[in-house]
């Protein structure tokens, strides 16, 4: 009897199925991948994955391979006598305890290495910023402690530069990853880790996510990390950043938008030189920070908004900041601001912001918060 009754089947279900891997493949052209590092701390973490796939993969087709050929080799045929019986074989079970330890060192050894790796400055750089990251629900706030000025979703940092990240939250546990650049740490209330990674290329974005599930908008909780050309620009947007926020002209659109701001929004956002007078009043030390975000003025509920003209995400990423489609003088129907603060529920349902701002007013606001660059 034929091993395989129908080896045309075989032959396009195998067909298929490599069709089907390589077209998989191709979803991954923009979306962040551990595969493609730029820097240090991703590059071990990745050479980490791809020496076990590479040892498991040789592992894989070397046992399969043995199984299939002994299957169809040694298969049982009319009359075939009983095989010889090798059970208790002393040179066989050495050879199948010796190699399977001497592979598993070898991949106890890479993982060791890298767990090192990752626990260290990346030795690329003698240069370090210090950040901390608190996970909000559901949004990223960056604060730099050294520089004492704080931002949202986009974390800016200079290339070739150490980056040290305290990982805080005081609500649910989520987790920061950039792929391109680190792997994931968790984010754990009461329990504060800590992380290095850098970034060897200058002038690039990489998308940074949350990957542990924390509420329903837990697939909006982006950030950007924007690597500047080179120190000095990030030190020139560092002191953009620590600046008060623009005045209005008095009489302006955008004066009466702060108005509306002061009025409306300041419970649960920040303005430096509006509403309080530095982006965060305490020091990222475990003791300092406010268990209940609306009572501190230091850690509002909201995204510090100082800046936020000179931003390019909104909520998380949930929409772009698309600052040409929005001119507070004409049609604001394609802005995505004002479709953010006219009903935020709606774009982002269940988020903590819940305003009630009149139409008559969305374009001072709009206005408002573009002037602050
Ligand atoms: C009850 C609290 C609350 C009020 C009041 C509030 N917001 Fe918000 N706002 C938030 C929260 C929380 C977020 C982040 C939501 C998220 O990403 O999940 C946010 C996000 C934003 C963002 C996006 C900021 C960024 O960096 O992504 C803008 C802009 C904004 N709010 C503007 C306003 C304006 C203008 C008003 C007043 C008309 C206002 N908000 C009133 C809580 C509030
Ligand atoms: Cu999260």
């Amino acid at each position: 009897m034929p091993l395989f009754r129908r080896p045309k089947r075989w032959a396009s279900l195998v067909a298929g199925l490599a069709l089907t891997s390589i077209l998989l493949t191709a979803c991954g052209e923009n979306s962040p991948s551990i595969l493609d590092p730029a820097g240090p701390i991703a590059r071990s973490e990745s050479n980490v994955f791809w020496i076990i796939l590479i040892i498991a993969a040789v592992v894989f087709v070397g046992v399969e391979g043995v199984l299939i050929y002994s299957t169809i080799r040694f298969r049982e045929r009319p009359d075939s006598p009983t095989p010889p019986q090798i059970h208790g074989n002393t040179t066989v079970e050495l050879i199948w305890t010796i190699i399977p330890a001497v592979v598993l060192l070898a991949v106890l050894s890479v993982t060791i290495k890298g767990i090192f790796d990752v626990a260290t400055p990346p030795a690329n750089s003698n240069k370090t910023i210090e950040v901390t990251a608190y996970g909000h629900q559901w949004w990223w706030e960056f604060y730099y402690p050294e520089y004492k000025m704080t931002t949202a979703d986009t974390l800016v940092i200079p290339p070739h530069t150490n980056v040290h990240v305290k990982l805080y939250s005081n609500n649910v546990i989520h987790s920061f990853w950039v792929p391109a650049l680190t792997g994931k740490t968790d984010v754990i209330p009461g329990h504060d880790n800590e992380k290095w990674f850098s970034a060897d290329t200058a002038d690039k974005t990489y998308v940074g996510i949350c990957a542990e599930y924390c509420g329903t908008q837990h697939a909006n909780m982006r950030f950007d990390v924007k690597v500047t050309h080179d120190n000095n620009d990030f030190l020139s947007w560092a002191q953009l950043q620590q600046q008060a926020a623009a005045v209005p002209a008095p009489g302006s659109l955008e004066a009466k938008g702060q108005e509306v701001f002061k009025n409306q929004c300041t419970t649960c956002h920040g303005i430096v030189g509006v509403s309080q007078s530095t982006p965060y009043l305490q020091d990222p030390n475990p003791a300092g920070r406010c268990d209940d975000p609306t009572k501190d003025n230091g850690c509002l509920i909201g995204p510090n908004l100082t800046h936020f003209g000179s931003r390019h995400l909104i909520a998380g990423g949930v929409l772009d900041y698309n600052q040409q489609d929005c001119n507070p003088g004409g049609d604001l129907s394609n802005c995505n601001l004002a479709k953010w603060i006219s009903d935020p529920q709606k774009v982002k349902p269940g988020n903590d912001m819940s305003v009630n701002v009149d139409k008559s007013d969305l374009p001072a606001l709009v206005a408002y918060l573009e002037s602050l660059k």
